[in-house]
């Protein structure tokens, strides 16, 4: 097996409909194309085209959700993301997914997040650890000491935890609610709040009271900060002080300045950017100058499926594009367990699996 397969990972930007198997979406296509939902044969092209505009990308989301809405679909998918995850041995996974609404299958946010819950604890697979400690009654869900991921022998174990994603489309009412259901869902393993969604839509000022909300409720915080060049934004958005952003792409000088003073941590989507044209080549990426400034960062996946990546890709591509070895790489990796959003506890946990895994490194 190839190291960036085999070693240890943590995945902290992964969106749960964005990172759904393609034989799974054209499965749900011919379904709903035989129930003449939709025409399947338009929708095939659409799922296996390979480069997309960023604005492509958006109108593919609104496509994915109409094949995946219902609760049985949303089970399936958030089983077979987090196995798939476990299966490239990613030991920490952040799954973010927008709570959807939708009347007419008496969906409610709730629901939604019900049936993710429900994918999680289907997990067969590997064992999973989901439920904080604090909230866990059940001893032996958690008693499981961490296995070594990459000895083969015994099951795997992955940690997940949720991130509830504000989409830029919403309204302030909206945004509040989402947050109002991640504290209600905390003892579900639910500990932040992602602000995400087509980067051209919507309005800081919208956001902020929820987000203000979820700050002071002890929520943890992650925004999509400069996917766009978009002067209003980056500035607040870096004032707010969340615990980590995504992307971090159109910054101008002052605010590189403002981020890397504030140690914001930033998760790093490479394919993602590239795929998007966000950045037009990755010997330009930013990756570069954070990595050299020894800013905190961390390898992510954004969309493994619509981007057909995986996190080992996105490891071998920093490697090879960066010059950087196994050994740097591994430690890169490992650097990620400052900056998740679990206690201690998981933290000494994964730094155990880590040190386990650099004795057989060479
Ligand atoms: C911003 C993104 C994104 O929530 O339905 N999403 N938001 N930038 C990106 N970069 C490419 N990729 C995904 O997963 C899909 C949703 O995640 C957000 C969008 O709101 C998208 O609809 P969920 O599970």
């Amino acid at each position: 097996m190839e190291w960036w397969v085999s070693m240890p990972k943590i995945e902290l930007h992964a969106h749960l409909n964005g990172s759904i198997r393609d034989s799974t979406l054209l499965e749900l296509a011919r379904v709903l194309g035989e129930k003449g939902v939709i025409v399947f044969s338009d929708v095939e092209h659409v799922i296996m085209k390979n480069d997309r505009s960023l604005g492509e990308v958006f109108k593919l989301f609104d496509l994915i959700h109409i094949l995946t809405t219902d609760h049985k679909t949303v089970t399936r998918i958030t089983k077979e993301v987090v196995e798939d995850f476990a299966s490239e041995n990613v030991v920490y996974l952040e799954l973010r997914t927008t709570p959807k609404k939708n009347d007419s299958i008496g969906m409610s946010k709730h629901s939604y997040m019900e049936a993710v819950v429900e994918g999680l604890r289907a997990v067969t697979a590997v064992d999973i650890d989901f439920v904080p400690h604090k909230f866990n009654t059940q001893d032996s869900l958690n008693s499981i000491a961490m296995n070594d991921a990459c000895d083969g022998t015994k099951k795997k174990k992955i940690y997940v935890r949720l991130l509830l994603s504000i989409d830029r489309r919403e309204t302030t009412e909206a945004a509040i609610e989402t947050v109002k259901l991640a504290l209600e869902m905390r003892d579900l393993g639910v500990v932040g709040i992602d602000l995400s969604g087509n980067p051209v839509v919507g309005e800081w000022n919208t956001f902020l009271p929820a987000l203000k909300f979820a700050q002071e409720q002890g929520l943890y915080i992650t925004l999509h900060c400069g996917e766009v060049l978009n002067c209003q934004e980056v500035q607040p958005m870096l004032d707010f002080l969340p615990q980590r952003i995504g992307h971090a792409i159109f910054f101008e000088e002052e605010e590189w300045r403002q981020l890397k003073t504030s140690k914001i941590p930033v998760e790093i989507c490479l394919t993602s950017n590239i795929k998007t044209e966000s950045i037009s080549s990755i010997d330009i990426h930013h990756f570069v100058d954070l990595y050299n400034a020894k800013h905190p960062l961390v390898l992510c996946t954004d969309d493994a499926g619509v981007f057909s990546t995986s996190l080992s890709n996105e490891y071998k591509l920093a490697s090879t594009a960066f010059g950087l070895g196994k050994k740097e790489m591994f430690e890169l990796a490992r650097t990620g367990i400052e900056f998740i959003f679990a206690g201690d506890e998981v933290k000494q946990d994964l730094v155990e699996t880590f040190d386990s895994a650099a004795k057989k490194l060479n």
